[in-house]
């Protein structure tokens, strides 16, 4: 098939996803071609399967706000008709799954029917989505999606509470490629960080308020009184300079660390012994799947689709947001030596259910599933 996927080419989970699954499907022969503002950041080698089209936007003094949803509707129709593709695919509903609509409407009065699937990913719909100002646009191009996936039970129930949904929402977790992420053998970068044999905490985000980075920040210090740690915090964003404060006013700040973002975050994973994800608000929480491929256990919270994700008891435990002190307790008890190779099997374990393999049938069979409706063949 040959398959155009529209996406954020930023850090950010959805756009990591997105690119992932280009670059899985591409292995498996289809043809992928990104649309995208700039070069996807996962999207760091060649493969004779994978293009790359940049969305360019024209300026103009008139325009206080550039239209790139309007840029964006246009290259699709550009890609499509040039490269004859056969199905778009786009990840976060906002302005995606809107610019896909006018593309699929244009295209279809050039003679070119073409069907576009539309994957939620947690903030369009829960925190963006709903708001006013797009909650009509939003809820009339996931309606006329020819095929719309959810990351999440949760994130499904949540669609369908807040928005007035006609349109059939199939649940498609996010996924893993566990022969990247995996345990490496980095002991001395384990040894340079943690000289007196503590152990590593790690937390990754793109420290937006709906993480709850501060919980992390107190989790660490309280877990500190009792027995040596340290924290090492990876990625960026708007609260990050606040919990640079906050680390230095509630505890040692020699013993945290924040490293901005990382390519190899497997590397950081691999020395971890547990990763803390309090987030207020949660889809999927790829970034803990990613640690618990590494074999980390995490603790998360009760958010979103959280608890589909961490098995209490096996890859970790799932506590009450904000609640800090249990947090604490389920920390200082994965960390005990005689319970910590219990965890990190059991988050191994559980992250083996979402190995790529597993997952990449689903949204095959999807495609073919909405272009069969649309009366189009199939081709590989
Ligand atoms: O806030 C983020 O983590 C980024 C955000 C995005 O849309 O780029 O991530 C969302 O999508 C990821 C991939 O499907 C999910 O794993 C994250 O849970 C989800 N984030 C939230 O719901 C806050």
């Amino acid at each position: 098939m040959k398959i155009g996927i529209v996406c954020y080419p930023t850090y950010g989970g959805s756009g990591v996803v997105a690119t992932e699954l280009g670059k899985a499907l591409a292995k498996e022969g289809h043809q992928i071609h990104f649309i995208t503002y700039s070069q996807p950041t996962r999207l760091d080698f060649f493969s004779e399967n994978l293009y790359y089209h940049e969305v360019g936007i024209k300026s103009y003094p008139l325009f206080q706000y550039p239209p790139y949803e309007l840029a964006l509707a246009s290259k699709m129709v550009d890609v499509t008709e040039h490269e004859k593709l056969d199905i778009l695919h786009v990840h976060y509903a906002i302005p995606h799954a809107s610019a896909a609509y006018m593309a699929r409407e244009i295209l279809k009065s050039k003679g070119i029917n073409i069907p576009f699937i539309t994957t939620l990913h947690g903030t369009d719909i829960t925190l963006v989505g709903k708001d006013p100002s797009y909650e009509p646009v939003v809820t009339f191009s996931i309606n006329q999606s020819d095929g719309v996936t959810a990351v999440s039970e949760d994130l499904k129930k949540d669609t369908l509470r807040l928005f007035d949904i006609t349109q059939e929402i199939q649940v498609i977790p996010n996924f893993i490629d566990l022969s990247r992420f995996k345990k490496q053998k980095k002991e001395h970068f384990k040894k340079a960080i943690c000289p007196n044999d503590e152990k590593l905490i790690v937390h990754t985000s793109n420290f937006r308020k709906v993480k709850r980075v501060e919980d992390v920040i107190k989790v660490f210090c309280e877990i500190r009184q009792v027995m040596p740690v340290k924290l090492l915090l990876v990625g960026d964003g708007p609260e990050r300079i606040k919990m640079e404060q906050l680390g230095r006013e509630t505890c040692e700040c020699e013993d945290i660390r924040f490293l901005g973002k990382l390519e190899a975050v497997e590397e950081v994973l691999s020395v971890s012994d547990l990763f803390l994800m309090p987030s207020e608000k949660e889809s999927f929480g790829l970034a803990a799947l990613e640690a618990m491929a590494c074999e980390v256990p995490v603790i998360s919270s009760d958010a979103g689709g959280l608890p589909e994700l961490n098995i209490n008891g096996q890859s970790g435990y799932v506590c009450k947001v904000a609640d800090t002190k249990d947090m604490t307790q389920k920390a200082l008890h994965i960390l005990k030596d005689e319970n910590l190779n219990h965890f990190k099997e059991g988050a191994l374990k559980r992250a083996k259910d979402f190995e790529v393999s597993n997952i990449l049938p689903m949204y095959e069979n999807m495609y073919k599933e909405v272009m069969s409706n649309m009366g189009k063949g199939i081709l590989i």
